[in-house]
């Protein structure tokens, strides 16, 4: 059976194939590049889970296959959960990782570490061409180093380094991340899901 995944973050995309995989999903997983004709989806919600429904809908209506979406972000609890479902664009350009972090280190300037409490969260929805939806969410709490350090993953992992690891996400191996990170438990939540209502 064919499943949309419902994101064009590369990122992204290399760990739900990892994730789903050892999860033992069979399905063909499609990516929304596949569909260059479908626009990009405008993310309205204020909630992760909000967003990735909105994502999956639209592919799943638009294509007539069911799709699955991740929203996903970091929030920094000094920052009263910032930047949160902004974290793609929280230096103003979509995608630029390295802006991103760099604008998140400069806020936080100096703060010393045990107010530097954070958490990556994910939303994984499902949604069928018919309209039925399901969304289960995932965390990985940690603190935020001064310094980025590693060259793994993507996005803010240079900087989180989880509870429990002396090493930030971007230390670990691709393997050790999923078997903590808020997507690999948000998606082992769904794998069961998918399952049940798409076979
Ligand atoms: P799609 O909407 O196409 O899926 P996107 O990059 O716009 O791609 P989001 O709106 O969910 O996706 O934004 C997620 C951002 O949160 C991403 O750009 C990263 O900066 C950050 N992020 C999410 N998961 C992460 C992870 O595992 N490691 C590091 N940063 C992560
Ligand atoms: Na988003």
């Amino acid at each position: 059976t064919r499943l949309i995944l419902a994101t064009r973050n590369a990122g992204k995309i290399t760990e739900l194939h990892a994730i789903l995989a050892d999860a033992g999903l069979t399905h063909d997983l499609v990516g929304a590049d596949a569909y260059p004709e479908i626009p990009d989806v405008r993310e309205t919600g204020v909630t992760f889970a909000e967003n990735a429904l909105l994502k999956a809908h639209a592919l799943a209506r638009a294509t007539g296959h069911p799709a699955i979406a991740d929203d996903s972000g970091l929030c920094v609890d000094v920052l009263g959960g910032a930047p949160g479902i902004f974290s793609a664009r929280w230096s103003g350009t979509h995608g630029d990782d390295t802006a991103n972090l760099n604008l998140l280190l400069a806020q936080l300037g100096d703060i010393s570490d045990p107010h530097r409490g954070a958490y990556f969260a994910c939303a994984a929805a499902l949604a069928l061409p018919d309209g039925t939806e399901r969304v289960v969410e995932g965390r990985l709490e940690g603190t935020l180093r001064q310094a980025p350090a590693g060259t793994h993953g993507f996005g803010y992992d240079p900087i989180l380094q989880p509870d429990g690891e002396d090493r930030t996400c971007a230390e670990l191996s691709p393997a050790e991340k999923n078997a903590i990170s808020h997507r690999g438990k948000a998606f082992r939540a769904l794998v069961p899901v998918v399952r049940e209502l798409v076979g």
